[in-house]
């Protein structure tokens, strides 16, 4: 799953813009041949979730039909065509001039149908998406109500609002017949040189090929034999720059075969776990920085260029260096900046609040699973800033609340959990064992589903959902955990999240729950507590800013308020703590 390029010999048509649109509650779209032209329509943005674009869909994430015409330039002619959507979700059923070429289930990994013999050249071509987004059980994450007492309206076991649409662009693009269909790099460190492995896949055919890095002052060049269609090289770079947040430096690395030529940038970098840490290029590294969501005002989890921009100069502006792609692959554009500006990723899918106890439905998650375990690690393998996958988010045990109370469950009650994780987990390394990868742990879960990751990363929120208001106690808790944590995993560890919900502008003192003071406390007193660990390698605020949440009576105004920065991005006094400690 290249990302499609523009180039001498390689085509892309951006389709982002504004699209005709409709809902199709009673489902009457495909018969009434919608993908023609719609009865009703109505203006909107692509990319963009439907919900904030318009007062009366907010709650609706049924079908809905998104139609747009282009021209395709005759220069394309003797070229393989692709239409290819970044996200649709949560499923994206596609059609060009009235036929139907394919459908994608998963609401955050791109896919692309090839349209070549459907185009009409000389006149427009309609393109047509539908989109749903129903929030049913058989999904990853599924719908419905779930049982950590964050469900409302709409019902989700997940707190986060489920947006529905085309949320990333929607593009057009060509290749040569024969081309470029895959590549992979892969890096190692020998002394000062830096070895890089490049495995190129063709399209058909075969034929020979050409690989150069250029970079840090030189040019490193290999020939490539392509003759089974495949073809693998090692190019060794003399005294390599290497990639790393203080030093993000990136090659180019260009593949040139007969007829293509892709392009990308690669980062020349380790990454280890070894005793108490991590090791990135064979040097300790901590992950400071924040769980994060795609999500602003009307754009909703569309692609927002400039924010994407503001909000990495906000999180270098309080000194973080990382971040988890909580809940969900974020877009390819936000990893590449990532890339570029040196940020250390986990990168997560979305298996959020998953529960094992009903058996029809084990197989069905784990097959969505490992699909997006699958789709991902294709689309995101060539990312330095990607360093650690997380398979799962959050899988609740039976009984969560009563575990955090101390109860304990029967002898094999956690098994099915245990074997479920431990699939995704496999398949991930199977994968790429070049990056490390984790199960995140809610509180009061079996440590047993942490063990065969290899971080540990866990959720606290020890002073807020227990203990709320006791600040101290609840900062007390979190240090003797730690210490159990580590005793009996014997792995670094990360907290993934930790957090208060804080009302920008309310203060307090006394400092209460809500206040910008409590948040401030519980963030010093967390960052103070992990400092005496040397185990713990990374401190993840919950949440980088306020966000929409389903309604409930959690969530005042829909909203997750435990964001540092407000929805709009001004800064609570819990971001003064973060500069304090992360930018010494
Ligand atoms: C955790 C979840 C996260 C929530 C957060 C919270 O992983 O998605 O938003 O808690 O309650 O349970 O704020």
């Amino acid at each position: 799953m290249l990302y499609p390029i523009q180039n001498e010999v390689r085509n892309t048509l951006d389709l982002s813009g504004i699209w005709d649109f409709q809902t199709d509650p009673n489902e009457v779209g495909e018969q009434d041949q919608w993908f023609n032209s719609l009865p009703d329509a109505r203006p909107i943005a692509v990319p963009g979730s439907w919900n904030e674009q318009y007062a009366d869909i907010y709650n609706y994430t049924d079908r809905s039909w998104y139609l747009k015409r282009t021209y395709i330039p005759s220069s394309w002619k003797n070229e393989r065509i692709f239409l290819r959507v970044g996200s649709a979700n949560y499923s994206g059923t596609v059609y060009i001039n009235g036929i139907k070429v394919g459908e994608h289930k998963g609401g955050h990994l791109p896919f692309a149908f090839d349209v070549t013999g459907h185009v009409q050249w000389n006149q427009a071509n309609m393109v047509a998406i539908s989109v749903e987004n129903y929030l049913i059980q058989d999904r990853v994450p599924p719908g419905g109500a779930g049982p950590l007492g964050v469900s409302g309206f709409p019902g989700t076991p997940y707190d986060f609002f489920p947006f529905a649409g085309l949320h990333r662009p929607v593009v057009l693009y060509s290749v040569p017949a024969t081309h470029i269909e895959d590549v992979t790099v892969v890096t190692e460190i020998d002394g000062q040189t830096g070895v890089v492995k490049v495995a190129v896949k063709l399209s058909g055919g075969d034929g020979q090929g050409q690989v150069v890095l250029t970079g840090a002052g030189q040019r490193v060049e290999a020939a490539l034999s392509l003759a089974t269609g495949a073809g693998e090289v090692t190019l060794r770079v003399p005294s390599a720059r290497l990639w790393s947040p203080g030093d993000p430096y990136l090659y180019d690395l260009d593949i040139i075969t007969a007829s293509d030529h892709y392009s990308l940038p690669i980062g020349i970098r380790t990454i280890a776990v070894q005793g108490k840490q991590v090791l990135l290029n064979g040097q300790p590294v901590t992950l400071n920085g924040f769980g994060r969501h795609e999500d602003f005002i009307a754009s909703g989890k569309g692609l927002n260029l400039p924010l994407l921009i503001k909000d990495y100069q906000l999180m270098r502006w309080v000194g973080a260096t990382s971040y988890r792609t909580s809940h969900y692959p974020y877009s390819e554009e936000e990893m590449q900046l990532a890339d570029r500006e040196g940020f250390l990723i986990i990168d997560e899918i979305p298996a959020v609040s998953l529960q094992f106890e009903t058996p029809e439905l084990l197989p069905i998650h784990l097959r969505e699973c490992l699909r997006a375990i699958d789709e991902l690690i294709a689309r995101d393998k060539n990312h330095p800033s990607v360093i650690m996958w997380s398979v799962a988010n959050e899988p609740i045990p039976q009984n969560p609340r009563a575990r955090f109370a101390g109860w304990r469950p029967a002898p094999g009650t956690d098994d099915a959990g245990k074997q479920f994780l431990d699939t995704l987990v496999q398949r991930a390394r199977d994968l790429d064992p070049t990056r490390l990868v984790t199960v995140v742990g809610l509180m009061g879960a079996p440590n047993e589903w942490l063990k065969s990751s290899d971080v540990v990363c866990v959720n606290r929120y020890w002073g807020w959902y227990t203990d709320g208001g006791e600040l101290e106690t609840g900062i007390r808790r979190m240090d003797e955990e730690f210490d159990l944590l580590w005793q009996e995993l014997g792995r670094p560890i990360i907290v993934t999240e930790f957090g208060a919900d804080t009302v920008a502008g309310l203060h307090g003192e006394p400092a209460v729950m809500f206040s910008e003071e409590y948040q401030a406390n519980f963030i010093r007193g967390y960052l103070a507590t992990a400092a005496k660990k040397d185990f713990v390698v990374g401190m993840q605020v919950w949440n980088f800013a306020d966000f929409a949440a389903v309604q409930g009576i959690n969530r005042v105004g829909g909203l997750n308020l435990k964001g540092i920065f407000t929805r709009t991005r001004q800064p609570k006094m819990a971001a003064q703590v973060l500069r304090e400690y992360w930018r010494q």
